[in-house]
């Protein structure tokens, strides 16, 4: 299989972790920001990485979203589940950390790059795709703020983390790898690292579960 991705993506390393916990042998290739359009729209009608490409026969050619590349990892190697218990309120846990948490993490990791984080890379294309970003997703200080208390509650509600290893029940769910991808930018600021250490331990054992490497703060 092959995966189209971003190397710094947060969306991608959710699908890196997904294919790592089934264990599934695949390779990636990193797409170039801007560029990307022209390949992916015509593949998936999209232009959002991660896309997978299971490349066998009777398989669809690409898969776009990774909630579909979870539905169909699913279908394609059962086990283990991505849904040991609950699947409901585990699917549930999983569409709000993509669509709302997700977002979230980016507009405050992307304003810490843009300040108080300048220094974690200083050249002069980091400063560009730092722009690139801010630009078309909207960051601004405002913007930033909702993030911020969005971020806030979702500390309360992963809190369960805290006295135990799984979101759900007793076994490692999508909520659990969504989790652990979607927030894992935010070991690189210090107000996070230090106010949640458990949410780094959790983020950490997830990668290693999955063979995956350990995002930038954590290695
Ligand atoms: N809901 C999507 C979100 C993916 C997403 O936002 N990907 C970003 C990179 S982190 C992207 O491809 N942005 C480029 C674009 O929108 O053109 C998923 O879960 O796959």
């Amino acid at each position: 299989m092959l995966l189209l991705q971003f190397s710094t993506s947060h969306y991608c390393r959710k699908a890196r972790l997904a294919l790592g916990f089934k264990q599934i042998d695949y390779r990636v290739e990193n797409l170039t920001p801007g560029k990307h359009i022209f390949q992916l729209k015509p593949l998936t009608g999209l232009t959002t990485v991660p896309v997978l490409l299971p490349e066998k026969p009777g398989e669809p050619a690409a898969i776009a979203d990774s909630t579909r590349i979870f539905a169909y990892l699913e279908q394609y190697a059962p086990q283990p589940s991505f849904y040991p218990e609950k699947p409901t309120q585990a699917r549930l846990l999983e569409d709000w950390l993509d669509e709302s948490i997700g977002t979230a993490t980016r507009f405050v990791y992307y304003d810490f790059r843009a300040g108080a984080g300048k220094s974690i890379d200083p050249s002069l294309a980091s400063k560009l795709l730092i722009n690139l970003v801010s630009f078309s997703y909207g960051i601004t200080p405002a913007t930033v703020q909702l993030a911020k208390a969005r971020l806030k509650m979702a500390m309360e509600v992963l809190s369960v983390w805290e006295n135990q290893p799984y979101l759900i029940g007793d076994g490692l769910s999508v909520a659990d790898l969504t989790a652990a991808a979607l927030l894992s930018p935010l070991a690189l600021i210090p107000e996070y690292y230090q106010t949640y250490p458990w949410l780094f331990t959790r983020i950490r054992e997830i990668h290693l579960l999955c063979g995956e490497t350990l995002p930038p703060g954590l290695q």
